[in-house]
């Protein structure tokens, strides 16, 4: 399926004159051609909806365009990843083309976009070798040093906050001058030698409001029920689930030493919620407090009270304790539809005090959520975790038949639990990534280059960067989809699925299941000319899939109908959506004349 757009098409496209674009990588850049990679169903998964190009960009980004603006700059986002689902017959050079800027900023922050971003980087080089590249994010702070030396990045640039970084640097470029004053910034001069600045910007108030007032245009066949928005007023973490790249070590290890979790001032918290008010479609929008868990009591007392004027249809906190009732209490009061989330990790309480959690037994859980439902919260959602120390398929098996037992105690009620595994990458900088061995885990990548190759693997398996002694990597996503069907079909019985949506959802997975081997024995095979026929022989049957995946809309497990991309807070387009919809007209006329 090679996509080749003519170039006259895009005379339709305006150009566009930026000081800086701000640019998210799909996770794999040319996803649309490749016969040899398989993106399976809940691929990623399935937590958040998003398809396998990850299309997320941090939130950050809409706060340095914001205050970037301030200062005077021209500052635009795209998207790349919504734009190229939603409009597949486009193509790079051309889009390129139409660009006009001498800065382009790209998230690497979470790992996973590690070979969509170099190679989006490598083709800007080649087609704009004036631009310059610049990367930022949790990833790329952790991965500087290396990327920098890159020939496709000309600057890195570190840290949770860098408003004020990056604002010098654009000041510092449009006057000619060298970057050595800006603050976290690794780079490399004209002759190629790697400068290194140092990171002492550590500002202690993280980050600044989120504007929720703007919001991208929706393209039209949009019909989300909900406006997912999000409230994230702290960054790092109190805490220290090992597995975790955002935990207080890794936290520490990423950013260097000092405090493991850093706040918004109150200013800039009120100024963000007080936009919520603004936001068109408000009344729809679904709130996600998911660092609430780092609020204080008052803190989040408050949160919960500037959520609930803002009014959003639904509000949902993340908490990582069983809350305490004046807090719930305060939270069902904020909002008629208030749901709390919860990670145990495991039923299986030594499981969780591995993976840093187990603070709570399953029966104080449950006595918990009883009282909570009583109180007033709407629902409560419960993940558990595959991928853990300790944890194998029995242990598994012991979470899905616990998951039955709280839908059936929990009947008619709210309580809805859920199974994800730990794929592809267990967490770079993680207290488990930093020392395998020591906690069962071995790793198959830990430079930025060997992830960007794992992300080139056919086989799902074969793209993960860890296995446990417990779980092999087939095991692992395995597991992952045979636990979402059954949970499937436990919701059904419990009332809480119709039977049409569980045999679409059970139909996938058990074709997933079926070509899961086929596709993992092709890409394992050790010899590359073995390898390579193998796989081709089922190209047909990749791009099938991969189409549908791609193309059928985005599902994840807690809303498992698919849905079309498009509307979502991320999906920055950059083009009028006018103009992207003429051309669609003029391609779809275009391929009907042949
Ligand atoms: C909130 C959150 C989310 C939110 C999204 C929030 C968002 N869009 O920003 C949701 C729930 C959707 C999410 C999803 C995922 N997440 Co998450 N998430 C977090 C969490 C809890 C906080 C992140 C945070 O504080 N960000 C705020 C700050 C740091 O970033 P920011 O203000 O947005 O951006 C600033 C800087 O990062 C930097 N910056 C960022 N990009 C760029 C680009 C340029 C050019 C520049 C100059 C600067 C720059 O400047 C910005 C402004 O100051 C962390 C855990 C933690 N405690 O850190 C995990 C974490 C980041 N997530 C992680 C993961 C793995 C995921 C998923 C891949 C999980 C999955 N489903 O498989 C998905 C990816 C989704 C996607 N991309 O489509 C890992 C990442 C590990 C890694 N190194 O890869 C973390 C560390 C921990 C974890 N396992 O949850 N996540
Ligand atoms: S997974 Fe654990 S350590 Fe990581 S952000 Fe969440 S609570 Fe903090």
């Amino acid at each position: 399926m090679t996509l080749q757009v003519d170039t006259h098409f895009m005379s339709a496209l305006s150009s566009i004159k930026v000081d800086l674009l701000l640019l998210h990588a799909p996770a794999v850049f040319d996803f649309r051609e490749r016969g040899d990679l398989w993106f399976p169903f809940l691929s990623t998964a399935g937590d958040v909806p998003i398809t396998p190009l990850y299309e997320y960009f941090p939130m950050g980004f809409r706060s340095l365009r914001s205050s970037l603006r301030e200062a005077g700059h021209e500052v635009r986002i795209l998207n790349l990843a919504t734009l190229l689902l939603r409009y597949p017959f486009l193509d790079l050079d051309p889009l390129l083309d139409r660009l006009e800027t001498p800065l382009i900023g790209m998230d690497l922050h979470w790992m996973v976009h590690v070979q969509g971003v170099l190679e989006l980087a490598r083709r800007i080089r080649r087609r704009k070798p004036e631009c310059r590249i610049l990367l930022g994010g949790i990833s790329a702070t952790w991965y500087a040093e290396e990327l920098v030396r890159r020939p496709e990045i000309d600057f890195v640039l570190r840290g949770y906050d860098t408003h004020e970084p990056l604002r010098l640097l654009m000041e510092v470029l449009q006057a000619g001058r060298r970057p050595d004053e800006v603050p976290n910034l690794l780079w490399k001069t004209g002759e190629g030698q790697v400068l290194d600045n140092g990171m002492s910007h550590k500002p202690a108030a993280w980050g600044r409001a989120m504007d929720w007032s703007e919001m991208p245009a929706a393209p039209p066949g949009d019909g989300l029920p909900f406006r997912e928005v999000l409230s994230i007023q702290n960054t790092g973490c109190a805490y220290d689930c090992h597995w975790c790249g955002g935990s207080r070590s890794a936290f520490r290890r990423i950013h260097g030493e000092g405090g493991s979790v850093v706040y918004k001032s109150a200013a800039e918290t009120r100024r963000e919620l007080e936009s919520l008010k603004r936001m068109r479609g408000g009344e729809h929008a679904l709130c996600y407090a998911i660092s609430a868990y780092n609020e204080s009591p008052e803190g989040l007392r408050e949160q919960a009270r500037a959520l609930g004027s803002a009014g959003p249809a639904a509000v949902n906190f993340e908490q990582f304790h069983l809350t305490p009732e004046p807090t719930l209490k305060a939270m069902a009061a904020a909002n008629p539809r208030t749901c709390i989330t919860l990670s145990p990790e495991s039923h299986d309480r030594e499981v969780a005090r591995r993976a840093g959690r187990g603070v709570y037994s399953m029966e104080e859980m449950e006595a918990w959520i009883t009282r909570a439902l009583d109180l007033g919260i709407h629902q409560v959602d419960i993940w558990f975790f595959i991928g853990m120390p300790g944890q194998d398929e029995a242990s598994v098996a012991g979470t899905l038949a616990y998951c039955g037992q709280l839908l059936q105690r929990f009947e008619g009620r709210r309580v809805l639990p859920y199974i994800c595994p730990m794929q592809p990458f267990l967490d770079p900088a993680s207290t488990f990534f930093m020392a395998p061995s020591a906690h069962g885990y071995r790793l198959f990548a830990r430079t930025a280059e060997e992830h960007r190759r794992l992300m080139l693997r056919a086989s799902l398996p074969n793209r993960m960067n860890y296995e446990t002694h417990w779980l092999s990597r087939l095991d692992i996503v395995r597991l992952g989809l045979e636990c979402v069907s059954g949970l499937a079909q436990m919701k059904r019985a419990a009332g809480l699925f119709p039977g049409s949506l569980l045999r679409r959802l059970q139909g996938r997975i058990a074709d997933t299941l079926e070509f899961l081997p086929v596709v993992h024995e092709a890409d394992s095979l050790p010899d590359p000319a073995e390898r390579k026929a193998a796989l081709a022989s089922l190209e047909r049957g990749i791009l099938q899939r991969n189409r549908e995946i791609f193309f059928g809309g985005v599902a994840n497990q807690a809303f498992p109908l698919a849905r079309e991309v498009g509307g979502r807070w991320f999906d920055e387009l950059l083009w009028p959506v006018s103009e992207l919809e003429a051309m669609r007209l003029q391609e779809e006329d275009s391929a009907n004349s042949f």
